[in-house]
């Protein structure tokens, strides 16, 4: 039988006010935890908590914020839940405190570029997805400009892996992302979507974000919270071009969809 790989679903659990699609819902831990659990049993193989927003528009959170967010989430998280964990920050002080706690992967927007994250994290063994990013989240949609963007995109995310191994970080624990709406024009989103295989020139595995995002609603026409099909059928493209692991707010229906990307790939329909 054929071997197929699809790709494993991280379930997004932003513990933020502002987040853009739950409205901040899962501020708090009990809630976060129940939320985490209904996501495993919807198949996600990854819950990806995040304390600081990271739509477009939104505004930095200090320091301590981040730390009393998410910090005792992952703590309780780590010991209830049998679930792989990732956390999403770009602050080299929350990797520092959240890293003791069985996390199996850091996944920073910014791609390891605050002082001593890289040296921080060549000493552990935790997987790392280095995201592209054009600016940052407050501006980042404020003319994004480029002169080929998956050539740009690319030679970034390459340049930040080679920063990484060259400081001690094992290839084989890298995960890459071009940043799917973090400054990009919906024309960039798509180049990149249209092209995604491209970047399996880089050797890494790649890990998608599209869930729920604007570049859905700016061809459906769809408001966020209408935005289910269409995440589903950007999830199921980013599939199809090799994504190892799909980001997004739809588990169990995510599920689904790559259940039959499966059955298709491998021809087997039992
Ligand atoms: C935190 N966050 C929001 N969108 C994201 C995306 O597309 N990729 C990654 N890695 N993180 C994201």
């Amino acid at each position: 039988m054929t071997t197929v790989v699809v790709p494993e679903v991280m379930g997004i659990l932003n513990v933020t006010p502002d987040s853009f699609s739950d409205g901040g819902r899962f501020r708090h831990i009990d809630q976060a935890l129940r939320q985490a659990e209904q996501m495993v049993a919807d198949g996600a193989r990854y819950v990806d908590i995040g304390g600081e927003s990271t739509r477009p528009g939104a505004a930095a959170v200090s320091l301590q914020e981040e730390l009393d967010r998410v910090v005792p989430l992952v703590e309780k998280l780590s010991t209830r839940v049998d679930v792989l964990i990732s956390v999403d920050t770009c602050k080299t002080s929350v990797m520092q405190e959240v890293l003791p706690f069985n996390v199996r992967m850091i996944n920073d927007i910014k791609a390891l570029q605050d002082e001593g994250a890289v040296a921080l994290l060549a000493q552990y063994s935790t997987d790392i997805c280095l995201m592209h990013m054009q600016g940052e989240p407050r501006t980042m949609q404020h003319q994004p400009h480029y002169s080929e963007v998956v050539e740009d995109v690319s030679d970034f995310l390459a340049e930040r892996m080679a920063i990484c191994t060259s400081a001690g970080i094992a290839r084989e624990r890298i995960y890459l992302d071009p940043g799917f709406g973090f400054g990009k024009s919906v024309t960039h989103n798509y180049q990149l979507l249209q092209r995604l295989e491209q970047l399996h020139r880089l050797e890494q595995p790649l890990l998608i974000g599209m869930s729920r995002k604007s570049m859905l609603g700016q061809v459906t026409g769809r408001p966020v919270e209408e935005r289910l099909a269409a995440s589903i059928a950007a999830a199921t493209i980013a599939a199809m071009k090799g994504a190892r692991i799909l980001r997004v707010h739809d588990v169990k229906q995510t599920v689904d969809a790559m259940n039959v990307v499966a059955a298709t790939l491998a021809g087997d329909w039992t």
